[in-house]
Order: C-alpha cells, then structure tokens, then sequence
C-alpha cells in the first residue's frame, strides 16, 4: 500500500475550484507551482483518513466495510482523474525539472481507473471492493462441515505428499475463481475507458508506460533478461521434474513435459521450497547437519512477534531507525479466528510523518514466513528512508524497487548471520557452509522458481487488456503461458467455467505483478554490487550485509531518494549500471548451475512450451 497511491484519493476540491479559475487565463510556473503545493498538503489531512478506511476494510472484511472502501474507491478515482485532468493542463507551462516529474507522476499513477464519471467511478470501485473481498473471504465446502479456506488449503499444498490429497486441495481452492469472471472483464472495460481518457491506448500501456521509458521498450528489457535466466531455471526445471518422478511415481509426475502445478510444494507453483527435501540429498548424507530453519523456530520457541524484532533488528544494523511503538500496537500479525482479513501479506505507510507504518500479515511460524517478513520490513523501511519527501515522491524508484528490499536482505541470511544472531551454533553454521550447493537449491527453489512465473502473470493480463484473449480463453491462455513460461500445467482438465488466475491474490486484488519479477532480479544486482563495494571476497551465497555499515549507507542512500529521481539513477547511486541484468543472479547461482549440468547430463531436459 503506497502513500501517494491512497493519498491521491483525496486531493481536494479545493484544488479543483481554484484551478478553474486558472484555466481562464494563461497558466504559468507559478500556478504550477501552487497546484503541487496544494495538493501536497491536502494530501497530508486527507491521505491518512483514507489509508485508515482501507485498513478497516482489509482488517475487517464485512458488508458495511466494502461499503465504505468502494466509496472512498469512488471518490479516489473521480479526485485523481480530476487531478489528472488539472496537470495536463501544465503540459505546455515551463516548468523545473522536479515539478514537471511530480505533474506527470500525477498524471500516470493509476492502476484501474475509470472515465472521468461518477457512475463508472462507482461501478469499477464496487467490483474490485467485491473482487478483493471474495479473495479474503474466499472458502471452498466438499460439505456442509467440511469447509476449506486458503490457509487450510495451504497446509495441505505445503506439507501433503499424497498426490490425490494434494489434487483435491489443488482443485478445491480454484472454485473461488469461479464467480469472479464476468466482474473481473467488466472491470476491464472500465478500465481501458479509463485509460484511453488518460491518453494511454489502454491498460497494458498505462501499467508498462511507468518504468521511465516507453513502454515497449520497457518490456523488451524483461525479456531481454528472461533470456539471460532461462537457461538456469531449465536446468532447475529438469532436476526437479526427475526427482518428483522418482518419488511420485511417472503416473504423476511423467519425465517429460510439464510439471503438474499440484505437487510443487505451493498453492501457486510459485516457490517450490516445501519439496526441498525430494530433489536434494545432502553431501552428508544426514538432513542433520543442515540448518532447517522452521526447526529451529519452533524448537527454540521463537514466537511471531519475535520473528518480526529479528528482521527489525538486521534493519538497525544497517542504521535504519526501530520501529514505531504504534507499528508494534496497531500491526496485525497473528491470524484473527472471530473475523475475515485479508491474510494477504501486506505493508502499509498510512502517515510516515508520524511514523505510522504497519504490516499485516496470518505469520505462520516457518521459514518461509520468516522471509515474507523480512519482505514486508522492506516495504516499511523504505517508507521511513523517503519520508521527509514531497508526498509525490514518496514512492519506489519503480515498484520493483520496492519489493527488492526485504528480499535483498534474505539473501544475506547466511548460516554466519544465523550464528552471529544467536540461532546456530558455529558448528552448525561451519557444517552448513560445507554444503554449498544445499543453501543454493534452498535459494533457487524460491528465487529461480519465482522468475518465470512473475513474467508471465502480467503477460496473461496485458492479453486479456488488449483483448487479444477473449472471454471464453482466459483460462486456456492463463494454461499455455504457464506451460509456456514455467513449464507448469494443470494437473487436471479446467472446466468450461474455470477462472484459475482468480485463486490468485493479485489478480482479483488489481496488484500489478512486474514488480516481482524486477524484484527477483534487482536484489541479486543489489546483493552483488555490496558484497563487491564491501570487500567481500568469496562466494556470494556467503556473504551477508548484517551489520556492515558501509552497505546500510549505500542502500539508505538509494531508500532515499525515493521516486524523485528515475529508477535509473537510483539503481546507478547503489550499482554503478543503470541496466537490468540476470548477470548477478547467474553469477550468485554459477556453482548450483554446474551441479545441476552434471546431474542433468544423462537427461532429457526442456518441455514443449
Ligand atoms: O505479494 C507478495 C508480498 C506482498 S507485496 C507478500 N509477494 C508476491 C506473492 O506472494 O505472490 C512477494 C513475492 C511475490
Ligand atoms: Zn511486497
């Protein structure tokens, strides 16, 4: 949840009456000027209002919630187009470079917007406050007492390795896409009204055009780098796909083709972390001498509050303030069992002047868990390093940027950072690092595994926008790129009614996905360049930032800056390159990728995609 995305909303009609005025006479620097001032400090009464009336609603989901969250939606669209509107008449003004970055940033900053009409505007705010709610409360019954929400579907998908139960969770937690098809095109429509009126030729332009260059440009890049990281994720691809098949049987997992999506340890197929344990032996030959970290949670009764002052901890050690006491006091981070949220991880800046920044989050008491906070921390910590900007600039450099944080400092959870903080013992962190190639497959499971599947969920999106998918193909295409991209099927035939990309948070919930994708390459660039800048001489899956305080200047430097300048610079201020590269990811994963080869000698890899 960005400041200036919710913050927009409420962008005053003050500003609206005084500019028509404006509109009248030839517009200057100065009226440019004084519309960023007053939206600005409208902003900062009205923005924190919103924020909390989006909390409710994601904290309590219920009729009267939604209700508040589609008005408030409402009125967001109306005052940010009018907004809009108001900038673009500054567009032949001169005006400094930092003013004309804020009056386009005011310009572009949408997600789903609506016409410039109160009826849409209505219309497109109560589907997706009803689409988000239907994702929260989202519930599947094989019978009247035998009832499955997604974190109980979650459990199974995680931990079960019997492929009929797994089959059966897989499928039941894909009903609830079901209802959402025709609400979610109607959005759609709406939508690419919306953008259309903001000069864009729909949504697949809006969303891409806001990456500092044009958009095709932009997605020339992603590809570009997809091309650097396939080989790895094939080599990965074809280790997993053998080793399942040992275990599971060719029935299941057959030895060529796709992989089918139930048995991958996740709801999703995402990350496949949870089947670490089917396609790697240790050196050893004893699971003994590795660090399991949900092991040692639970055995050391390390609670999720602790789990949470941990990950605050490595923060500080890089200089970043604590946090607040009202981020202890108002977080969310246990799931409640009187009431729906959304369980959702999620962070959220509702007034950085007054430090009131929370996560909400259902932690489980797990390794994975323990990374997601550590995610969300960076979410919270980037909107503590650019709070003293304009509230225009207090964003990420790109929203890559922003979900690079927390997943940058997971890399440096290394078994010396594990032994330094207390959690291992240095015999276990010296036994863990003699296994190299263990840490790395834990990694790749989730960092390489990730890669092509944050690619292609915005690719079945920009079709469906531009319509190049039609309404009876948006779940044979959400298939085919999945097959395609991450050589990942469906274990089963779709029904006719099937709507899968549902059953993901982010479709329903309008969150553009991208971001993960420059995520999950951007934190091994960061990663790279400040173990190099520190001096650290061996292998990069070693090297940890905790502590170090040149690395905490460098990232704080970048946090800084927030969107004031293009993500470009803000990636040279830490890097030295203004390019995306899959270079630092190959370079961290070089001698897993050599195993993999030798194991993979023998074997016929790839799918047909
Ligand atoms: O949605 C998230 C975060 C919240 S910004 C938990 N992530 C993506 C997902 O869960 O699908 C982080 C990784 C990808
Ligand atoms: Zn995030």
């Amino acid at each position: 949840m960005h400041k200036f995305l919710l913050s927009t909303i409420f962008l005053s009609i003050l500003v609206i009456s005084s500019c028509s005025n404006e509109q009248s006479n030839v517009l200057t620097e100065s009226d440019a000027e004084a519309f960023l001032q007053r939206v600005e400090l409208e902003d900062k009464t009205l923005g924190p209002i919103a924020s909390s009336a989006y909390w409710i609603g994601a904290n309590f989901i219920t009729y009267d919630s939604q209700k508040v969250v589609a008005d408030y939606g409402k009125r967001y669209q109306l005052l940010a187009l009018e907004r809009a509107r108001q900038a673009s008449s500054f567009d032949g003004v001169k005006v400094s470079q930092e003013n004309r970055r804020k009056l386009n940033l005011i310009k572009s900053s949408f997600v789903m917007p609506s016409p410039l009409d109160e009826g849409l505007a209505g219309e497109i705010s109560t589907i997706s406050a009803e689409l988000d709610a239907m994702y929260g409360t989202g519930q599947h019954c094989f019978a009247d007492d035998d009832c499955y929400d997604l974190e109980a579907f979650e459990s199974i998908i995680d931990n079960s390795r019997d492929s009929a139960e797994l089959l059966k969770a897989w499928e039941g937690w894909r009903n609830i896409g079901k209802p959402m098809k025709d609400k979610y095109l109607r959005m759609v429509e709406i939508g690419n009204q919306g953008a259309n009126d903001l000069g864009y030729e729909g949504l697949t332009d809006l969303w891409f055009s806001q990456y500092d260059m044009p958009a095709d440009e932009f997605l020339d890049e992603t590809d570009r780098v997809w091309e650097e990281l396939k080989p790895l994720y094939d080599a990965l691809h074809c280790h997993v796909r053998d080793e399942l098949s040992n275990y599971y049987g060719e029935e299941v997992v057959a030895r060529t083709g796709n992989l089918p999506a139930h048995v991958l340890g996740n709801m999703w197929g995402q990350s496949w972390s949870n089947i670490y344990d089917l396609v790697y032996t240790p050196e050893s030959g004893n699971s003994d001498t590795e660090i399991d970290l949900t092991k040692i949670l639970i055995e050391k009764d390390i609670d999720e509050i602790e789990m949470v002052k941990i990950a605050e901890n490595f923060f500080i050690s890089l200089g970043f303030d604590p946090l607040s006491d009202t981020f202890w006091d108002r977080s969310l981070f246990i799931k409640p069992q009187d009431r729906n949220v959304v369980c959702h991880a999620s962070a959220w800046d509702l007034n950085s002047d007054i430090d009131d920044l929370r996560i909400k989050m259902c932690i489980e008491r797990n390794a994975e868990d323990f990374s997601v906070i550590h995610h969300e921390l960076g979410h919270i910590f980037y909107y503590q390093a650019y709070s003293h900007l304009p509230d225009i600039f207090q964003s990420g450099a790109n929203d890559g940027f922003h979900e690079a944080v927390g997943d940058l400092l997971t890399l440096s959870i290394t078994p010396d950072y594990l032994h330094k903080i207390g959690m291992v013992s240095q015999e276990e962190s010296i036994q863990a690092k003699a296994d190299p190639i263990s840490l790395l497959m834990k990694q790749a499971l989730d960092g390489v595994v990730s890669v092509p599947w944050t690619l292609m969920l915005d690719k079945w999106r920009a079709k469906v926008f531009t319509g190049e998918t039609a309404r009876d193909d948006l779940n044979s295409t959400w298939w085919e790129l999945r097959e395609f991209y991450q050589g990942v099927g469906a274990p089963i035939d779709r029904d006719a009614d099937a709507f899968d990309p549902g059953a993901k948070y982010h479709i329903p919930g309008n969150t553009p996905y991208t971001r993960y994708y420059l995520a999950k390459i951007l934190q091994y660039q960061f990663h790279e360049s400040l173990c190099n800048q520190m001096g650290f001489n061996g292998p990069l899956h070693e090297c940890s930032i905790y502590d170090n305080e040149l690395a905490g200047e460098k990232l704080r430097a970048m946090l800084a800056l927030g969107q004031s300048a293009e993500w470009q610079i803000a990636l040279e201020a830490l890097t030295g390159t203004r390019r995306l590269s899959g270079k630092s990811m190959l370079n961290y994963y070089q001698p897993l990728k050599d195993w993999l080869d030798t194991q993979n000698a023998e074997r016929t890899c790839g799918w047909e995609g």
